[in-house]
């Protein structure tokens, strides 16, 4: 659950066009709009009689992200701690104080202002399925979960993932990020006597690793070495009985990393590896972690909120098993507290994403159709917007998440004459991205938002214009006309 606060490189118009249209007094995720959440809010879904649980390690600063408007009153929502040491400030998966939790539930009420938001967090394994069952107890029906546990098996049977199945099966819509771990991940046979992989250590880096395996019989280990004085390796850590190594910050030395198959044949295994990359031994397929490959969590990769490409970082399917995640991907690389620009991973796609349930489930509540855990998913699916090819695939799933499906309505206004001033206009209920002119085929000019004035020239006899109109959700519309010169 690394956050990256990368600076945001989008322009200053496009971020200006976005964050105008939020409301006053807090900052609103791009994500909100390029999901066309401002779509729902139109028409007054908000996702308001839905209780969304941000499920996190820790929620430090939270005191001043109320008072910046950015999170509802503390008497608004509810809180849950299974941290009993630190409380509902928490630590990371490397026990570093965290904000992360904030940061997702600043993004879900960006999304669904309306959700009730309850703050629940956890430090260990067994604080995680405490924390599933308070949820599923207290019949809280989506859950947003932006955290990664990388001790296996990642084949959807192991105990974290089978919790959140059992969660599916009592209501609970639980949308999970699939990971950042595309370049922190391996898969291979090791050797018996040990298969060392590349990864190129930095002096001070903290690294944590976990590893799984599907097949029966099979056990393996990770071994973290140090070169000696006199050039042999010595094991500092070893993976324990959770499959996974404890944190460690790297000295001066030479350090490796070895995996050693301890028992079973030949055998492929996951290695993640919690905050360095793999480097040439990098495989991003099958880099979806636990429990995002629990078959009962819809799990989110990420897409940079401005484009279509689904980030490098963000974890690719299939499971151990061979199913087909992530599910689908969520915008990411948002502003939603302006203190924080660039909140980025699949964290931050799989907030988004939890949002939307809540926005769906109203509309669905509102409609009275099902609202059930399979009516939702098969709904938002359903929604997503294809990326590249048609059908799913092995990093976007379905596709980009959003609310709104609804073409932009288009306007043409010809005025007769030989260089005719032509007036196109679209509205629509969610933001407009651009509105395109065409004459005979070639485009004459795009522009961002929902209208465009335009001289053209004409030539003698028929001159065809089309008209397009593009939403930020990526819906599209076009209109044509025939003019003719005389
Ligand atoms: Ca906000
Ligand atoms: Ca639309």
């Amino acid at each position: 659950m690394v956050m990256n606060r990368l600076l945001v490189s989008i322009s200053a118009s496009a971020a200006a066009a976005v964050l105008a249209a939020a409301p006053a007094g807090a900052v609103v995720s791009q994500g909100a709009f390029r999901m066309g959440a401002d779509a729902a809010w139109a028409r007054g879904i908000d996702g308001h009689g839905t209780r969304v649980a941000v499920l996190d390690t820790g929620f430090g600063g939270l005191t001043q992200s109320i008072a910046a408007g950015e999170l509802p009153a503390l008497a608004e929502m509810e809180t849950m701690s299974f941290d009993r040491v630190n409380g509902l400030d928490g630590r990371d998966n490397l026990g570093v104080p965290t904000q992360h939790g904030t940061r997702m539930a600043e993004i879900v009420h960006d999304v669904a202002p309306g959700a009730h938001l309850v703050l629940v967090n956890y430090a260990d394994d067994d604080g995680f399925l405490e924390a599933v069952g308070w949820i599923v107890a207290n019949g809280i029906p989506v859950v947003s979960h932006s955290n990664s546990i990388l001790g296996g098996p990642f084949d959807g049977t192991g105990p974290l993932s089978r919790a959140v199945d059992g969660a599916a099966a009592h209501g609970v819509l639980w949308v999970n990020s699939s990971g950042n771990f595309a370049e922190r991940h391996w898969r291979g046979v090791p050797a018996a006597t040990g298969t060392e992989l590349t990864i190129p250590f930095a002096i001070g880096d903290t690294i944590a690793f976990g590893i799984g395996w599907s097949t029966p019989g099979v056990e393996a280990v990770l071994s973290v070495q140090r070169q000696q004085p006199d050039g042999t390796w010595a094991q500092v850590q070893r993976s324990n009985g959770t499959r996974r190594t404890a944190p460690l910050t790297l000295d001066g030395g030479a350090w490796r990393l070895v995996v050693i198959r301890t028992a079973g044949g030949d055998a492929p295994v996951d290695v993640f590896s919690r905050t360095v990359g793999f480097g040439g031994s990098s495989v991003p397929d099958g880099s979806v972690a636990t429990p995002a490959d629990a078959a009962g969590a819809l799990a989110i990769g990420a897409v940079p909120w401005q484009g279509g490409e689904v980030a490098r970082y963000s974890s690719r399917g299939p499971t151990e098993d061979g199913r087909a995640k992530p599910d689908l991907v969520g915008p990411t690389y948002v502003t939603a507290n302006p203190l924080f620009p660039g909140t980025a991973g699949t964290s931050a796609s799989a907030a988004h994403v939890a949002g939307l349930a809540a926005l769906i489930r109203d509309e669905h509540l509102a409609s009275g159709r099902p609202a059930d855990v399979a009516a939702l998913r098969a709904d938002i699916v359903s929604r997503a917007r294809d990326l590249g090819t048609p059908g799913p695939d092995a990093a976007s799933g379905a596709g980009m998440a959003r609310f709104d499906v609804t073409p932009p309505r288009l306007t043409l206004s010809a005025p007769r004459g030989g260089t005719p001033l032509l007036g196109i206009r679209a509205l629509d209920d969610g933001t407009m991205a651009s509105v395109t002119l065409r004459l005979n085929g070639r485009r004459l000019r795009t522009t961002p938002g929902p209208q465009m004035r335009q001289r053209v020239w004409l030539a003698k006899g028929r001159n065809r214009i089309e008209a397009v109109g593009r939403d930020l959700a990526g819906n599209e519309v076009s209109i044509r006309r025939v003019l003719v010169r005389r």
